[in-house]
């Protein structure tokens, strides 16, 4: 467990040296709206998107200045979605990432135009990224701007959810966009850079698929299970709000056996192409058995 916490320093320490080049200093005018990005960023965000992207690229040997760029366009779009997810309009949250939600921080306005930032900016950051040819870049752009459509749509049919009662494959079907969109896109642009033949992609993409389940199966466990002060955010929200979730459509136990289920088959996708002990697997081991 040491390696992976280690490797997740490591992501943190690129990663956000490279998001403080890329994002205005909270010096530049207007003040306010740089603040607010900066503020939602650099709170206690895992880094979770931008370590797949790294995971990936290495473990099909692309180097770490080729995946820096694409890892920290999904953070920007991870971030802004964060922020729009707060508002009052949707999920109305006042902590996030361990400290006062944007528009909590600021005022909603700010909030909403930080998103609007962070999101052109990560089409820029890829864009811009002159480690990669314009191919490459023109490719990564047209993957993540479908899995950001995804993740909205995914949002939509949340908010369109509430307080319903739902099936599990709704949910699954909420969830494949909303949180995994970006997490499939994330292990996908690694590959995709260190240019992997289309079989290893295709098991990427549903090592990928399975992932995002997963991630969102032990977030619904964790909001039932787990505080607002482990989590960096509102604990309980999930029922309060009646949101569709695992534990609501199968049960807490039901949930964690699924949970199993699931994290089995993307180990399973990993057999052929990785190396048994891949930093990949550790993550899909992390995200099994997470608490925070
Ligand atoms: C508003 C367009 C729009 C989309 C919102 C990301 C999202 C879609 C909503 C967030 C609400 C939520 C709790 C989603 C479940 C899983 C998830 C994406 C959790 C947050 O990701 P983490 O745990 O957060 O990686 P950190 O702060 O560690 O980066």
């Amino acid at each position: 467990m040491l390696d992976l916490e280690n490797f997740f320093n490591e992501v943190r320490n690129i990663v956000d040296l490279k998001l403080d080049r890329l994002v205005p200093l909270g010096i530049t005018e207007p003040l306010r709206l740089y603040e607010a990005i900066r503020w939602s960023l650099f709170g206690e965000g895992k880094r979770f998107r931008p370590a797949l992207v790294i995971a990936a690229g290495r473990e099909f040997g692309a180097p770490d200045e080729k995946l820096v760029h694409t890892a920290a366009a999904v953070e920007m779009i991870h971030t802004y979605s964060l922020i729009h997810d707060d508002l009052p309009a949707m999920d109305d949250d006042d902590l996030r990432r361990g400290r006062a939600t944007a528009h909590k921080k600021f005022d909603v306005a700010t909030a909403i135009l930080a998103g609007d930032a962070l999101q052109a900016m990560a089409f820029g950051t890829i864009a811009g990224d002159e480690s990669l040819d314009q191919r490459m870049r023109l490719r990564l752009i047209l993957e993540l701007s479908m899995a950001a459509g995804q993740m909205v749509a995914g949002q939509q049919l949340d908010l369109e959810a509430e307080g319903k009662k739902v099936e599990l494959d709704e949910v699954e079907q909420i969830h494949k966009g909303k949180t995994g969109a970006l997490i499939t896109f994330s292990v996908r642009a690694g590959g995709i850079i260190a240019e992997v033949s289309e079989r290893d992609l295709l098991m990427l993409t549903n090592f990928g698929k399975r992932l995002g389940l997963l991630f969102q199966i032990t977030d619904d466990i964790l909001d039932v299970t787990s505080t607002s002060e482990t989590l960096g955010k509102t604990a309980g929200k999930d029922i309060a709000s009646r949101k569709a979730t695992y534990p609501e459509a199968v049960g807490l136990a039901g949930a964690r056996s699924l949970a199993k289920r699931i994290s089995a088959e993307a180990y399973n996708e990993l057999g052929p192409i990785c190396r048994e002990d891949s930093m990949l697997h550790d993550i899909c081991n992390f995200v099994a058995t997470r608490n925070s």
